[in-house]
């Protein structure tokens, strides 16, 4: 199959790039280095060193593998540059990561929501406004985010719900209640997309993803050049990852508040295993579908003492410090989101266990020479702006 990854230079497309490449299937990877950028000017980076361009990522693919991963460098806020490499590559699946993803990142000030938002909801409508010109039966894969449903004190649905009013009923869209702008941008993408199955007759698979940990897969263990970045820092660091690394190096672990917000997670390897599932199953002609993309819930207070085992069995004694909470969110809520789709397909959850968080330690400590420990506590607050300006 034909199939294009947006945002094929970041955490997970690089990763899914490579996965898919190896299945034997054509794959074009798209970034513009937004992410790369935004590093640069935080002064921070990834813990784990990366090809200096995607071209050169590919290179290095090419030469463990002997496969091939084709590159576009652009932006797909440019309708020019989507549509040149859909007219090129004429896509049967696009696998949509190309976004900026920090909730933090898009909190910082006016220019780094409006940024936020400008940038995924404008990149989306033109990949949906290629796919209804130029490829009006490919599957759309978008990465959405649990983050777009917040934590409603029911039962969340994937994706829609039935709803009994006034003696009539309806199966409608599950209400949203998102966290930070960026959270919102994704609840606009859903609405978009949704849009466009509905007037154009495109298909699409939303995946509401939890939050992602881990560092290795089947690919990026063949070969040190082709590892994914890694991040930890405020901004860009996710939560069970940030707390492995600063297990590591003797940084407190640092739970926002009580520490009972309670989200869904996965390993990174289930995100390109559902990714890969939902790219087989697609949906009819004109179906928008929503998977929830997560495959256990913890904690912040759970996935820290998780951690602090983990490193109890292993000679390091983890601290686990309660700041005062960054953002605005419950600390003690009600959290029970469906995700059944996905098994359904036959996803195979990899668990989070203490064996797969020593691993993680390994790894890390391979890096630590490459932490820059003063972006680990929190800056950004949802309550009052930062200094700065979006790229
Ligand atoms: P990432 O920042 O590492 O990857 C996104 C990539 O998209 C980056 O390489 C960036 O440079 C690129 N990009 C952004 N805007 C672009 C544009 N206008 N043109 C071209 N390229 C652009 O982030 P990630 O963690 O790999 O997340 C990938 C996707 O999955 C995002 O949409 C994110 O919202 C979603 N997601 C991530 C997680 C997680 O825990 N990592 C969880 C749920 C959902
Ligand atoms: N948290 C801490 N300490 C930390 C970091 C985070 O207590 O050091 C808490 C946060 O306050 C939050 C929870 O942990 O309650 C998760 O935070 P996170 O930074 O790991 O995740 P989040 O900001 O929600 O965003 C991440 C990805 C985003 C994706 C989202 C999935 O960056 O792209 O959409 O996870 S979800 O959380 O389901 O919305």
């Amino acid at each position: 199959m034909r199939i294009l990854i947006l945002g094929g230079d970041g955490y997970l497309g690089w990763p899914t790039a490579m996965h898919f490449a190896r299945r034997g299937h054509q794959v074009r990877a798209v970034d513009n280095y937004l992410r790369r950028r935004a590093h640069e000017e935080a002064g921070t980076d990834s813990l784990t060193p990366v090809g200096e361009s995607l071209p050169a990522r590919a290179r290095d693919f090419g030469k463990v593998t002997g496969l091939e991963i084709g590159v576009t460098e652009g932006d797909l806020t440019e309708w020019g540059v989507v549509e040149r490499v859909f007219r090129e590559f004429e896509p049967e699946a696009i696998v949509h990561y190309g976004e900026m993803p920090s909730a933090p990142y898009s909190m910082i000030d006016r220019e780094h929501a409006v940024f936020t938002q400008t940038n995924n909801v404008m990149n989306t409508l033109n990949v949906l406004y290629a796919m209804a010109e130029l490829a009006p039966d490919a599957h759309l894969v978008k990465l959405g985010t649990m983050g777009e449903y917040g934590t409603p004190n029911i039962d969340i649905e994937e994706g829609f719900i039935e709803i009994h009013h006034k003696g009539r009923s309806d199966t409608l869209p599950f209400p949203k209640l998102p966290g930070s702008m960026y959270h919102l941008s994704k609840v606009h993408d859903s609405h978009n997309i949704q849009f466009a199955c509905r007037i154009w007759g495109l298909r699409s698979t939303d995946l509401n993803q939890g939050v992602v940990y881990g560092i290795q897969t089947e690919e990026t263990e063949l070969d040190e050049r082709l590892m994914t970045r890694f991040d930890y820092d405020e901004v860009f660091g996710t939560a069970l990852n940030r707390f492995c690394l600063q297990a590591v190096i003797g940084h407190p672990l640092t739970v926002y508040g009580k520490g009972g917000q309670t989200r869904g997670y996965l390993n990174i390897v289930d995100t390109l295993q559902c990714v890969e599932l939902a790219v087989q199953n697609p949906p009819e002609a004109g179906e928008y579908r929503v998977f929830n993309q997560f495959t256990e819930q913890f904690s912040v207070v759970q996935l820290a003492e998780l951690v602090r085992k983990a490193g109890a069995e292993v000679g390091i004694d983890v601290r686990v410090d309660h700041l005062e909470n960054p953002r605005v969110e419950m600390e003690e809520h009600y959290y029970n989101p469906m995700h059944t789709k996905l098994l359904d397909l036959g996803l195979q959850p990899h668990l989070l266990s203490e064996t797969l968080i020593e691993s993680m330690f390994t790894a890390i400590d391979r890096y630590r020479d490459r932490v820059v420990a003063d972006h680990i506590l929190p800056a950004t607050r949802w309550r009052g702006v930062r200094e700065g300006s979006a790229p």
